[in-house]
């Protein structure tokens, strides 16, 4: 086996055996995470990070698969990423998946991977950012992050982006239901996939309400969704229009029109200076995440299992409400 720092020479150099390789051991250590990172760090910053997320059988994975030829086709390199929380283990549902992104494999250019929750809370938002820093340094031009969107932890995976693709489909509950509206929050692009399906345009409506849209659309200002009761010419240049999209995977539908949206957004991101308030953001993301992870891994290290458990017995008996718990944990561990 080669040292961590072969790997990460030869990874940076093209190797994609040695980049699966790191990934495997960003997904199974923390530590080794943390080395990999510091030192790929600084060669990274070109890559524009596109989240996709919504509700389980929307396309997603299709989705992915055809925008990823879509930009192929546009010379860009391509790193797909599909995080599922839902299970521990790679492969099993993704099975699918490799079925469906076989038209890719062969191609240089892409490069695919599943990731999957290893059980610890935070453990796949930090992994999976530790992956997207460790692909940005390896040189592909677009990462594509697809996740489910079905709790938090995968909404801010998501949002841990540049640009966010919330995707919908017709039929999947009249009323769009399936989506949060904490997801819509995210979204700078909506996509309503299976458009080759009935329903289609009762989705595309159903979004523009739930957005209250209105007839003009809705607009992101830095990152808030501003509801449009102004005229086009008093608009903010710097505002963003959310569109809603319509594709269908299956036919090829508007999938070039979508690559179209998304080298916009960054294009807008870019002419706005709204790129680095970006980057800001998912700094401030990626601390958190390492914030938490650190603090609660220093946290029990210094206490003994047993105490940790006996507080949470008391909580749970009623003895001791979770507040004080806090204060005692505290002053045990002279924090
Ligand atoms: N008719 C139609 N079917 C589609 C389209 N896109 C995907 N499908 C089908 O929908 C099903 C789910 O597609 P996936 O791409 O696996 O959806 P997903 O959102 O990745 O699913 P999860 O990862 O399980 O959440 C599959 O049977 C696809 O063939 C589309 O545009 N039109
Ligand atoms: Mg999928």
């Amino acid at each position: 086996m080669f040292p961590l720092e072969q790997h990460i020479l030869r990874a940076l150099d093209g190797s994609v055996r040695s980049l699966a390789r790191l990934i495997t051991r960003i997904e199974n250590s923390p530590d080794e995470a943390r080395q990999i990172v510091k030192q790929v760090y600084h060669q990274g910053g070109h890559a524009h990070v596109v989240g996709i997320t919504g509700p389980p059988g929307s396309g997603k994975s299709s989705l992915v698969t055809e925008l990823a030829k879509a930009i192929r086709k546009r010379s860009l390199t391509v790193a797909i990423i599909a995080v599922d929380p839902t299970s521990p283990f790679t492969g099993g549902a993704l099975l699918g998946d490799r079925v469906r992104m076989r038209d890719l494999s062969g191609d240089k250019g892409v490069f695919i991977r599943s990731m999957a929750s290893r059980g610890q809370l935070g453990g796949l938002a930090q992994a999976t950012g530790a992956v997207v820093q460790l692909l940005d340094a390896a040189g592909y031009d677009v990462i594509l992050v697809e996740t489910v969107g079905a709790g938090q932890a995968e909404v801010d995976i998501a949002a841990a982006a540049h640009t966010t693709l919330v995707i919908e489909a017709p039929g999947m509950g009249d009323d769009v239901q399936s989506i949060k509206a904490g997801i819509l929050e995210i979204a700078d692009i909506l996509v309503v996939n299976k458009a080759d399906r009935p329903g289609v345009e009762r989705t595309v409506n159903a979004l523009r309400s739930m957005l209250q849209l209105g007839p003009t659309g809705g607009t992101r200002h830095h990152g808030r969704i501003v509801q449009n009761h102004v005229t086009l010419e008093e608009q903010d240049p710097d505002a963003w229009q959310i569109p809603v999209h319509k594709t269908s995977a299956t036919t090829g539908t508007g999938i070039a029109e979508l690559v179209d949206l998304i080298t916009r957004h960054a294009r807008h991101l870019r002419d706005t200076s709204q790129w680095l308030e970006r980057e800001k953001q998912r700094g401030q993301k990626e601390l958190e995440v390492l914030l938490f992870d650190h603090f609660l891994r220093r946290f029990r290290s210094e206490l003994p299992v047993e105490y940790e458990q006996q507080i949470i017995e008391a909580i749970a008996r009623r003895e001791l409400d979770p507040y004080s718990a806090i204060d005692q944990l505290l002053a045990q561990t002279n924090q």
